[in-house]
């Protein structure tokens, strides 16, 4: 009886009890960390109980792996086992800190980017971070003050294949109820927080990395046969110019304005009785320029280079990570490859190194005929960078000598810089006083704001003194929110209201504006995405689209479809919101009733359908196989 009890204790000192401590401590950390620092809209007691058992199976199970190994190593691997998972999980912490999202693989391919970023990742460190590593230390503690216990103890074989088995028991229970809360969880998986909240962090790390291999290997099993039910769909939801405003830029030069991180509040938007962007604000009411007041940005972990994938391609950017970055290779009909037949050269400029963001590589793929990067610039001056590169005021000065090398008609791009996350700025170049809600990314964000309108003024001037302004269509798009719903406790004061889901939805409209020397402006209230830029421009320029396979539409045709589509199948339109499973009414912000739910089901099968064919031209690199002018190429 002594015997049996005193070898009892001696286990459960030994491995087993360090496995069972580290089980729990990871269960606990992980259970907590995700139920403060995620918003995953955990709602009713068997989501609660989801998300606390979610982390114990895999705890369990990925700890046992340590059993696999002998005497001492059995320790180091549990050691190594409990780093990377508290790892992966810190990481998606700093990541959903600014992303509002969860690291996907291919966004760990972006990390060539994170080189460059510095201050803006140090930014999302806070002093209590220490406390994800804390429990790390104390099992290294363990290790060493009980190094000669852990040579001798065996576990046995009983109890590993008792934690493998109640691990499985635990992880497949959890599917089931999941499954039965949410059905087709893991098929129609745009959503990662929907993953996250019903399985957990780890079993969301598994299932990313099975996507990933899915859409990687989607390209070899592609062939020409698939262009044509893409044709067949693009063709039916293809909508036709309009005739009051197809061509009314035709052969004009283009240039676009990125306007980094700028969003449609601020248009208007006083702070402190002054106006933060007062140019912005008076070519809004420019008698010949557009100004689309329900403009929404679709882009999702690309961020920026979502953006312009979207507006040169009018295809949707991944679901997961950056197209620009594992999409670079693809056969693409972008933008600057149409217009090469109407006679245009087109060029990029951006004060930063080429390689951001794969532009180098995926800009020659999309038919640029130049890319002005930091190389092309004079970089020399330490007060003219910012975070990505050359401050906007220089940058745009700098560029009028690059432009004037392209002959005309032209097509090109200005991609700026300085109003991006975390808004810093020199205080002898801002204008206007910081805002004062205490959170330090919403207060820089207008002082930022107002240095980049001032440089697009500077840059207007210097057009219409070239009397470029007289023969130029200017495009200014907003590329992604600035302020993520993180900070939406700061943007109630700034806005005076309760940001509620349909304000939340509509904080993600960005700015849209449209010059064409010669027609009619105002203000417009067409719902629509940067989806839909691609063929508006290309209407304007009077160049036809109805053989190009593109997934939006021309915001100012008739047939122009005012569901707009976010990348984890959200959707937003002028009378039904969709957000996060539910439908509301746009006009009350109420739950929609059970008489409007089979329409609200059937816009959000169409929206599923169109990011689906979208994301399958681009996984198969299907534009390989159909030629510009409208022709299936045949293998
Ligand atoms: C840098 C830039 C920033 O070159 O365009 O990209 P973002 O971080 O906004 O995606
Ligand atoms: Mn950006």
């Amino acid at each position: 009886m002594k015997d049996l009890v005193g070898k009892k204790r001696v286990q459960l000192n030994g491995f087993l009890g360090i496995y069972l401590l580290a089980v729990f401590m990871i269960w606990m950390k992980t259970y907590l960390t995700q139920l403060t620092q995620f918003e995953l809209g955990v709602e009713g007691t068997l989501q609660q109980i989801l998300l606390l058992i979610n982390p114990l199976g895999s705890a369990l199970l990925l700890l046992s792996v340590a059993f696999l190994f002998r005497g001492k190593r059995k320790m180091s691997m549990l050691l190594l086992v409990y780093t990377l998972m508290s790892f992966l999980l810190f990481a998606n912490v700093v990541y959903y800190r600014f992303f509002s999202d969860f690291i996907t693989l291919p966004t760990i391919y972006q990390t060539q980017n994170f080189g460059d970023l510095g201050g803006s990742v140090l930014a999302l460190f806070r002093g209590t971070d220490i406390f994800y590593f804390v429990d790390i230390a104390f099992l290294f503690y363990v290790r060493i003050a009980k190094k000669q216990q852990l040579k001798l103890v065996k576990t046995g074989f009983v109890m590993p294949v008792v934690a493998v088995a109640f691990a499985l028991m635990i992880s497949s229970t959890n599917l089931y109820l999941a499954e039965e809360d949410r059905p087709d969880l893991l098929v129609r998986g745009f959503d990662r927080s929907y993953i996250v909240k019903y399985l957990g962090m780890y079993n969301y790390a598994i299932y990313d990395s099975v996507k990933t291999a899915e859409a990687s290997s989607e390209r070899a099993l592609a062939d020409s046969s698939d262009v044509t039910e893409i044709i067949n769909y693009t063709k039916s939801n293809h909508a036709d110019p309009n005739p009051a405003y197809f061509g009314l830029a035709k052969d004009m030069n283009v240039i676009y304005l990125h306007l980094e991180s700028m969003q449609t509040f601020l248009i208007d938007h006083q702070l402190n009785g002054q106006e933060v962007t007062p140019f912005l604000n008076s070519l809004a009411k420019n008698e010949n320029t557009l100004y689309f007041d329900s403009f929404y940005h679709q882009t999702a972990q690309g961020k920026t280079s979502d953006a312009e994938f979207m507006l040169e391609n009018a295809l949707f950017g991944l679901p997961q990570g950056s197209a620009f970055i594992t999409k670079g290779q693809n056969t693409y009909q972008a933008a600057p490859t149409i217009l090469k037949d109407y006679g245009y050269t087109s060029a990029v400029f951006h004060g930063n190194n080429g390689s951001f963001w794969n532009r180098n590589v995926i800009y020659n793929n999309f038919g640029y005929d130049e890319f002005f990067d930091a190389n092309a610039y004079d970089t020399s001056d330490p007060k003219n960078m910012a975070e990505y590169g050359l401050l906007d005021k220089p940058f745009f000065e700098q560029s009028q000598a690059l432009l004037e090398t392209l002959p005309q008609p032209f097509y090109t791009k200005f991609i700026t810089v300085a109003h991006h996350f975390p808004y810093k700025m020199d205080q002898e170049l801002t204008t206007i006083e910081k805002a004062t809600t205490g959170d330090s990314s919403v207060d820089n964000y207008f002082q930022t704001a107002r240095y980049a309108d001032e440089a697009i003024e500077e840059f207007f001037t210097y057009l219409k003194e070239s009397g470029l302004y007289d023969n130029t269509m200017i495009v200014m798009y907003g590329d992604h929110y600035g302020i993520s719903d993180n900070h939406n406790r700061a943007m109630e004061q700034i806005l005076g209201e309760e940001v509620t889901p349909i304000v939340n939805a509509d904080l993600q409209r960005v700015p849209l504006l449209i010059y064409v020397p010669g027609m009619e402006g105002g203000i417009n209230h067409t719902y629509g995405g940067q989806m839909d830029l691609l063929p508006t421009v290309l209407h304007l320029l009077g160049v036809e689209t109805q053989n190009n396979i593109h997934f939006g539409t021309d915001l100012l045709s008739e047939d122009h479809s005012q569901v707009v589509p976010f990348r984890n199948g959200n959707f937003v339109s002028p009378t039904i919101y969709s957000l996060d499973g539910k439908y509301y009414d746009r006009q009350t912000g109420l739950i929609l009733d059970s008489s409007q739910y089979e329409h609200a089901e059937k816009l959000s099968a169409m929206v599923e359908e169109k990011l689906n064919y979208s994301d399958k031209v681009v996984n198969g690199d299907l534009l390989r196989f159909y030629s510009k002018d409208g022709k299936v190429i045949e293998e």
